[in-house]
């Protein structure tokens, strides 16, 4: 092999653990839901390139509203899927698509676009409210 190969080779490899880390390993800041009159916990989501935030932590005993903004036009992030619910969603550039989630079990679940190159998750705990930042360290 001549250098230039393996060079070659050593870009190749540097450009994969470039991409696993950033979309599987890189932590993003993860959120927690406000709580709005009504009991209803409310997360703004903004969709650029994924999902900020990517980590949603929301309580087992409200309902959620998850609002969806797409500030892009890269067809990739056009829909946004939630397979443990069922849920599809079409988000048109610059507008506020809203989904409405019931009490959930505690648990992780993922969301993603429709090739799942861009992901996302909610984590449901237990708490009576959202956690507190101090409660979740
Ligand atoms: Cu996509």
């Amino acid at each position: 092999m001549t250098t230039n190969v393996i060079l070659v080779n050593l870009a190749a490899l540097a450009t994969i653990v470039w991409i696993v880390w950033y979309f599987w390993l890189s932590e993003k800041p993860r959120s927690v839901a406000v709580l709005a009159d009504g009991g209803v916990q409310e997360v703004y989501i903004r969709v650029r390139g994924g999902y900020n935030p990517n980590l949603i932590v929301l309580s087992s005993h409200r309902p959620a509203r998850l609002h969806f903004t797409r500030r892009e036009t890269a067809s990739c992030s056009e829909v946004v899927t939630f397979p443990d619910f069922d849920i599809s969603r079409r988000l048109p550039v610059d507008e506020d698509v809203t989904i409405e989630l019931d009490e959930m079990v505690p648990g992780e679940y993922d969301f993603a676009c429709q090739m799942g190159m861009l992901r996302g998750k909610l984590v449901v705990t237990d708490g009576a409210a959202p956690p507190t930042s101090e409660e979740l360290g």
